[in-house]
């Protein structure tokens, strides 16, 4: 058992929770289950896991070259602010934990159990209508965490291992219905990509995709950030390494310049003898580099991964995709939607903060980059997709409102603020605030309620468009062809 123990242990902490290697080892099977020669899936391989080092590069690079930025207001400014981001949120919610007395020792186990639920979930999908296995591993733990304190708040006299049961069959639940709701949305924005996202704004894509194609569908064609050419010197913005860097200069300019050169060099961030304009070009530069970057590594590893999948699927998973990080949807669509969503959520929550502030909310909050950015710019491509450039500010602007109020909310309720941050991204700021409440108030009987709106929804999507639904995953075309039928009709 022990052996067996260990040998779980070794795969969780370096594959199962590195996405580069896990995705590149189910390309390699994937492969291998097609039958193509060893050296071809070893080529996959590489490719898969080189391609998302290079994503995590970019996606790197923005984090921590732009955290310490934003999260510079609050000493900037002497506030006592609680920042929602992923990873203060796992640091709070371990700092939480340690001030009652308890720890979180079994996540690997946790993973095991979610993960070979979310397979049996999906391999069951004639019943369940579950088409998509979540394969972020590293958004996983840090949800985890969350989760577990969430769950503890609700029920603190609750032993570890029935709280590990109950998180395993909740968050595995949440894994596999979060990214199955966002299949059809992907399909369409990748023409067929065969993959789905699966991260930490799930319902939200969803959300946001129907309302941008209810209010702005009609135009679409003609709105799409893609098929706008803006005119005159307004052109340049066309491009979107041009559009990036102008507007993040203005962006972080903005804030570089009220941080002030004297906090910078006191937290050296700039040399004494720098140049404080040369310094605010390098750093709002840097953006579109890394975004640069970011782009290239989707391209290398989401085509392997499409074209290997269909081992996996033609075999142990009939009708499913993989659920993959958020960003790779950024090669998708139109790039300039991201640079608008960051932009706009951006807005979206510093109103809100400045809101709190005034209102002198007990807890105040600060942006944190990774909510900021990749919530809102994977939301602006998505409506953007469905409802062009109007849906593609409104809805990161709004997401950034529920950002920060989701966020001050929970984490005040269940005292993780006074531990300096919180997950912050919008399933957790509004989706899991709402199983809080059910199941503080209703007790074991709010578990069962969450657990049933859960197992609902793929039933609802599947009774909206049964002939469609597994379509769209095995047969696209085949499915677009069925839309335009039923479309004529
Ligand atoms: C997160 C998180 C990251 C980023 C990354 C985006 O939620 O923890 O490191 O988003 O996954 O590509």
């Amino acid at each position: 058992m022990d052996f067996l123990m260990n040998i779980w242990s070794w795969f969780g902490t370096n594959i199962l929770t590195q996405p580069a290697y896990f995705i590149g080892l189910i390309v390699f099977i994937g492969y291998l289950l097609l039958k193509k020669p060893f050296y071809e899936a070893l080529a996959g391989f590489i490719k898969a896991t080189v391609g998302y080092m290079i994503l995590s590069v970019g996606s790197g690079g923005l984090v921590n070259n732009f955290r310490p930025i934003l999260v510079g207001l609050k000493d900037r400014f002497n506030l006592d602010a609680m920042v929602i981001d992923p990873y203060f949120g796992q640091n709070a919610v371990q700092a939480a934990m340690e001030a009652v007395g308890k720890t979180f020792s079994q996540v690997m186990i946790l993973l095991l159990i979610a993960f070979i639920f979310n397979l049996l979930l999906v391999r069951f999908n004639k019943f369940t209508k579950m088409r998509a296995v979540f394969t972020t591993g590293h958004v996983q733990m840090q949800q985890a965490a969350t989760a577990f304190w969430l769950i503890f708040f609700c029920f603190p006299s609750l032993g570890e291992t029935p709280i590990l049961i109950v998180m395993s069959l909740l968050l595995g639940l949440y894994w596999a219905v979060g990214s199955n709701i966002t299949v059809e949305i992907s399909q369409d924005l990748t023409e067929g990509g065969g993959f789905c996202v699966a991260h930490q704004q799930m319902f939200a894509l969803k959300v946001f995709s129907y309302l941008s194609e209810k209010m702005f569908g009609k135009n679409k064609e003609k709105e799409k950030l893609e098929n706008i050419q803006l005119p005159g010197f307004m052109s340049i913005f066309n491009e979107n390494m041009v559009a990036t860097a102008i507007l993040m200069t203005l962006f972080f300019g903005v804030i570089l310049l009220v941080l002030g050169r004297d906090y910078l060099v006191a937290q050296e961030f700039l040399k004494p003898s720098a140049s404080f304009v040369m310094y605010i070009l390098n750093t709002s530069l840097n953006f579109a580099v890394y975004l640069a970057i970011l782009q290239l590594g989707v391209r290398t590893f989401v085509t392997e991964l499409t074209n290997s999948f269909q081992g996996i699927s033609n075999t142990f998973l009939p009708g499913a995709v993989p659920g993959i990080d958020c960003a790779a949807v950024y090669g998708f669509g139109s790039p300039n939607a991201v640079t608008i969503g960051f932009l706009f959520g951006a807005l979206g929550q510093f109103i809100a903060i400045i809101i709190l502030i005034v209102m002198k909310s007990p807890t105040i909050v600060i942006a944190g980059f990774v909510p900021v950015f990749f919530d809102n710019a994977t939301i602006a491509v998505y409506a953007n997709n469905k409802g062009g450039v109007k849906a593609a500010m409104l809805f990161p602007f709004i997401s950034g409102l529920c950002q920060v109020f989701g966020s001050a909310l929970i984490a005040t309720w269940v005292g993780l603020s006074g531990h300096g941050g919180y997950l912050g991204m919008w399933d957790w700021a509004v989706v899991w605030p709402i199983f809080t409440v059910i199941m503080k108030y209703l007790g074991y009987i709010g578990i069962a309620v969450v657990a049933i709106i859960l197992f609902a929804i793929p039933q609802l999507q599947y009774r909206n468009n049964p002939e469609g639904y597994f379509l769209c995953t095995e047969d696209y075309e085949a499915y677009q062809e069925l839309k335009k039928q039923k479309e004529k009709k």
